[in-house]
């Protein structure tokens, strides 16, 4: 059996930097990726309309200036194939393609605790041995199929936004039941109305979304970034949400109703997660929440023509932004068009799916495709779908059933020398995500150093740090009102999933420098030996 010092699993943003930074180091590492080729979410999500939330001029690795700075991404926020050609690029120029094997899935890994070793296996029979495991899959990779009777009777065809056909599909003529009103939902079902004959779009649960104000790139905008950029992603770095917007400036509470409109008239003109940026105390009082809650609804309401249809569309069952918020491009405006129908599955639930179409409480919708943006089993679902055992052979799958449990979200205590990518417990899915990526990806390759230069070839986090970590994050995340929501960050979109608050709500700025301070302090919190 081959023996490694790491294997590396996915090959998106994360898996393709470790692997650079590990064979910059002069290590053998084996990556493996399920999908044919790089890229991770940007391999998969080829639905209509797929596009990144985060600006494109700050969404691509820092730590390739020269490829950033050349680099022109055609819009303000770059479709889905646009960022896959930046990917396959960089995957390209560092020649990181022959350190994978795709088409591979990672079935199990377990770690040999006399041999200090972890053997993972796959479902093409590879079975290889390697002192590191990085998992580098992804938070939103496994997709979720609702529990609805009947899902595989269905006749005509079906989709998962997830698991996109790579050739596309053509709707034209087609009676089309979306399934979902998330942020996939709400940028593919504009899509997807400009070719379909009738759409039925099946609302369970009415998110609040904002105008992404989306705009050809402007060639001004892109100068001024491109001629401040060792600034700008500087900045970013050490910012709350991996970004370079101003933050945390404005406090809702402090403006009267007149100054609060002009305020948010500005930010949605901005679009996007400008909406939330600047203010304070959006997500600690439920009283400035509201207040932007109220203004979103009423944007809405101008958008839509039926007022009926309108109401529905408005978000009321959770605060602001506390599910991740959507922006959109004309999701408002689709619903004026004469064959798209919004269906309320809260008056009339699915009852089920049958050979031809989608049976709710009052009626039956006949229909040729159906089209599921039902998500994904986010941030733990990739991990608990591998079988990983750890010192003890416990699963680490039994080892997190009542929520995930880790230190820094970056290691499990049982699991010695496994690292987890923008896992749980790290401020991940809450920021633009490749900053996130990056400085989790550099802490684990200075920590391998660290190991390296000392003889080291064992750390493992500590119970007692774990456990302070884990108590740290949720006080965290209950100071504020996200755990309101029936979020996939608390795990709610899947059933049976434990109720936990999963991402680091203190921002990036908070979490690297304390991510920083225990690598000072002698990886404080670890067992090293
Ligand atoms: P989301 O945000 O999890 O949205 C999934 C949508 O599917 C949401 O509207 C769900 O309603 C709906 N859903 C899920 N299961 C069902 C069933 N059984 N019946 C009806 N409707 C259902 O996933 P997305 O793919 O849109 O976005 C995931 C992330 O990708 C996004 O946040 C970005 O970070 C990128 P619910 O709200 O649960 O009532």
């Amino acid at each position: 059996m081959a023996e490694l010092d790491a294997v590396v699993v996915g090959a998106g943003f994360s898996g393709l930097y470790m692997t650079h930074l590990l064979r910059q180091r002069g290590l053998s590492a084996q990556g493996f990726e399920a999908g044919g080729d790089v890229g991770g979410t940007w391999y998969w999500n080829r639905y209509p309309g797929a596009r990144c939330d985060s600006e494109s001029l700050s969404y691509s690795y820092s730590f390739l200036p020269e490829i950033d700075l050349a680099w022109r991404w055609p819009e303000r926020y770059s479709e889905q194939p646009e960022i896959l050609k930046y990917i396959a690029h960089v995957a390209t120029a560092l020649d990181l393609r022959r350190h994978f094997r795709f088409d591979t899935r990672v079935t199990s890994a377990a770690f040999d605790g006399a041999a200090g070793l972890w053997t993972v296996g796959t479902d093409r029979d590879d079975r290889v041995a390697a002192r590191f495991l990085v998992m580098a899959t992804g938070c939103l990779s496994i997709p979720n199929w609702p529990a609805i009777d009947g899902v595989g009777a269905f006749r005509g065809d079906s989709f998962h936004t997830g698991l996109w056909p790579h050739g596309g599909v053509d709707f034209t003529g087609k009676r089309v039941a979306a399934i979902g009103t998330g942020s996939t939902g709400i940028q593919s079902i504009p899509r997807i109305a400009e070719q379909a004959d009738q759409l039925f779009v099946f609302q369970r649960t009415a998110n609040h979304c904002v105008p992404a104000q989306n705009r050809p790139m402007d060639a001004r905008t892109e100068r001024a970034y491109k001629a401040a950029w060792a600034e700008n992603r500087e900045k970013a770095r050490h910012s709350f949400a991996g970004d370079v917007a101003p933050e945390f400036y404005i406090d809702i509470m402090d403006l009267s109703d007149g100054e609060l409109e002009t305020e948010l008239d500005r930010t949605w003109a901005q679009g996007g997660f400008y909406t939330q940026y600047p203010y304070t105390d959006l997500f600690t009082s439920r009283e400035a929440n509201d207040r932007v809650a109220a203004y979103s609804r009423r944007r809405i309401r101008d958008r839509v023509n039926d007022p009926r249809a309108a109401e529905l569309l408005c978000a009321r069952d959770h605060p602001f932004g506390t599910k991740r918020l959507c922006a959109d491009t004309d999701y408002f405006e689709t619903f004026n068009e004469d064959h798209v129908h919004p269906v309320d599955l809260r008056a009339t639930p699915i009852r089920a799916i049958d050979e031809t179409g989608v049976a709710t409480a009052d009626r039956h919708y006949d229909v040729d495709a159906i089209v599921y943006a039902t998500g994904f089993n986010a941030m733990t679902g990739a991990l608990a779908s591998v079988d990983i055992r750890g010192a003890d052979g416990a699963p680490l799958r039994e080892v997190w059933a009542g929520g995930p449990v880790n230190y820094l979200g970056l290691a499990v205590a049982g699991f010695p020398n496994l690292f987890t990518v923008t896992g749980p417990g790290s401020p991940s899915v809450l920021c633009t995500m490749v900053s996130p990526i990056e400085q989790h990806v550099e802490w684990i390759d200075r920590c391998i150093a660290w190991m390296g230069d000392r003889g080291a070839t064992r750390i493992e986090a500590t119970g007692e740090a774990q456990a302070g970590w884990v108590r740290h994050v949720n006080e965290a995340a209950d100071a504020t009102l996200f755990p309101e929501a029936d979020s996939w960050y608390v795990g709610a979109n899947i059933p049976g999933k434990a109720r936990v608050f999963m991402p680091y709500v203190n921002g990036l700025k908070v979490y690297r420098d304390t991510c920083d301070a225990v690598a000072d302090d002698g990886y404080a919190g670890f067992a090293v030996s």
